[in-house]
């Protein structure tokens, strides 16, 4: 199996960093909702600018051939939608590649897919300056691998094409623990700082330290209760090292969901903590603090879809 041709659907920061990486050995198409320029700069992490053109379709009006794999780089709450928008024009067995933080929509996509389905774990860091410019603001590494633990050649595969176009990439066979330790990453960090409109590095004021290990504290054992690890240590101890560590090395960022909150978007709470609060009932625990974050975001987006908001 070649893979030549990549669909890159979502024209996000995260979409056209890959785009425009892969760019240079591939054949790629931007599939989005808007009219973007072909020509577009990337911003690399050693402050270049790396200038490439891309074939940028509509959703509604999709190139052929078909694509030997398609990334679908959307937010996790807009990736049920695209995949239902283009999937009745795909061959059956187009290898499906879910780039989405949290767990949400990775289980039910990978499912419903007709062709492979591998979910992706990245710590790539972009930003979007404007519709033709993309910031790489940092190096990061990718881990590649399906839920079910099958298709090991074709992530493999993916993994060494993301690697030579400069995007550093490995499969793992154990991709449901790589994407649920960064939503608990996620999940500690993000609705503290979109909610006080903090950088990372603030959270280790005294006012919010106690916050965030309020969160550690809900967050242990409904990990524990899933099988999830943290990567190094053990129980709350290992969540505690980890979470402080990307705080410590991401002080001055303003995290992804803070973003989304500062532009006026929708926020990637369902993804992130739904799942979270469902596996906290599920074990009979008590997350309070979550569900605060849960409850809040939630009424923010309700007011972001009102006529006007
Ligand atoms: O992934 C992140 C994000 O911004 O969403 C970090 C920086 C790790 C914060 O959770």
């Amino acid at each position: 199996m070649t893979l030549t041709r990549h669909w890159i659907v979502g024209p996000g920061a995260l979409g056209r960093l890959i785009a425009l990486r892969l760019a240079g050995t591939a054949e790629v198409t931007l599939i989005a909702r808007r009219t973007l320029p072909a020509e577009q700069t990337l911003i690399t992490p050693e402050h270049a600018a790396l200038v490439r053109r891309v074939d940028v379709a509509h959703i509604e009006a999709l190139p052929s051939p078909p694509p030997d794999v398609m990334h679908l780089t959307t937010k996790a709450h807009g990736a049920e939608a695209a995949h239902a928008a283009l999937a009745g024009h795909l061959p059956e067995g187009v290898p499906l590649v879910l780039w989405q933080n949290g767990f949400a929509c990775q289980p039910r996509l990978s499912e419903r897919h007709a062709g492979p389905a591998l979910c992706a774990s990245t710590t790539e860091g972009a930003h979007v300056q404007d519709d033709a410019r993309v910031t790489h603001a940092g190096h990061g590494h990718t881990f590649l691998g399906s839920l079910d633990g099958r298709h090991g050649e074709l992530a493999a595969r993916l993994a060494e094409t993301l690697a030579s176009a400069g995007l550093p990439a490995e499969a793992v066979d154990d991709i449901r623990l790589r994407l649920w330790r960064k939503l608990a990453v996620n999940a500690a960090i993000n609705p503290l700082v979109a909610r006080f409109g903090i950088r990372n590095g603030e959270l280790r004021d005294a006012a919010f330290r106690t916050r965030v290990e309020a969160l550690l504290a809900e967050l242990a054992p409904i990990l524990a209760a899933e099988g999830i690890a943290p990567p190094d240590g053990e129980g709350i101890a290992g969540w505690r090292r980890l979470v402080w560590q990307v705080i410590e090395a991401t002080a001055a960022n303003r995290a992804s969901m803070l973003q989304d909150v500062q532009a006026g978007r929708l926020t990637e709470h369902e993804a992130i903590l739904a799942p979270l609060l469902s596996a906290a009932e599920q074990h009979g625990l008590a997350a309070p603090d979550l569900a605060d974050h849960l409850t809040a975001l939630r009424a923010r987006a309700d007011a972001l879809a009102q006529p006007g908001g």
